[in-house]
């Protein structure tokens, strides 16, 4: 039924959205801007400059874009050295055996994440090789829910949208498996992830036969 499986990588196949949320929390509290779990749920999915204006939008003066971009860059360099201790035990429940089960069912497997530190990522939890291709954030044009990532991916993977499966946990994630014409398997629960064709709680629900 499917060709490929594309998949999210942050909160789908690891938790790196603790350290986003330690790394944005620090730089909002040195802005002035009041940061917690609910405000962190917004920015998933949603690419670092993305996020950035979402927090400074909150904060009592204008921001020029050169200030903006090292604040960025402040909030990245906090987010790479908390994940350069990730080893494969970050990785969430069922998630290398849901990849497994994609390449034995003969279905191409590619990754779609924004992050411009997900090859990083890969590469800590030890699982590169199991992607046939990975789009690179940083050749991106537009960000989710715009669905030129997912397109991007299908395209590598030559394989027709229509025929592709995308797994995300995150609201602009799905929306963006949607305006690409993908089946969506939503991560997380089902009254947030409302536009997702099936939701499951986690990797270790994932079972191809439903889908
Ligand atoms: P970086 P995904 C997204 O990854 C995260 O969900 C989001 O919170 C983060 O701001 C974004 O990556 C950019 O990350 O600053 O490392 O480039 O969910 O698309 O895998
Ligand atoms: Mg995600």
């Amino acid at each position: 039924k499917y060709d490929a499986v594309i998949f999210d990588l942050d909160g789908v196949i690891t938790d790196t959205a603790r350290y986003h949320y330690l790394a944005w929390m620090r730089l909002a509290n040195t802005q002035g801007v009041h940061f917690d779990e609910e405000f962190n749920e917004q920015l998933k999915g949603i690419d670092r400059m993305g996020s950035l204006e979402r927090i400074l939008m909150a904060a009592t003066r204008q921001y020029s874009l050169a200030e903006k971009l090292a604040l960025a860059e402040e909030k990245n360099a906090q987010y790479v050295s908390l994940i350069s201790n990730m080893t494969p035990d970050d990785l969430l429940p069922g998630a290398v055996q849901a990849l497994d089960s994609c390449r034995a069912a003969g279905m191409k497997v590619g990754l779609a994440s924004v992050s411009k530190n997900a090859f990083t990522v890969l590469d800590k939890l030890g699982i590169m090789d199991k992607f046939d291709y990975v789009v690179d954030a940083a050749k991106l044009a537009r960000g989710k829910p715009d669905p030129e990532i997912f397109l991007k991916a299908a395209c590598a993977l030559d394989a027709l949208p229509a025929r592709c499966l995308g797994v995300e946990d995150a609201v602009a994630g799905v929306a963006s498996i949607k305006a690409a014409g993908m089946t969506a398997v939503g991560v997380g629960e089902r009254s947030v992830l409302a536009q997702a064709d099936f939701v499951i709680p986690g990797l270790a629900c994932f079972d191809l036969n439903n889908y």
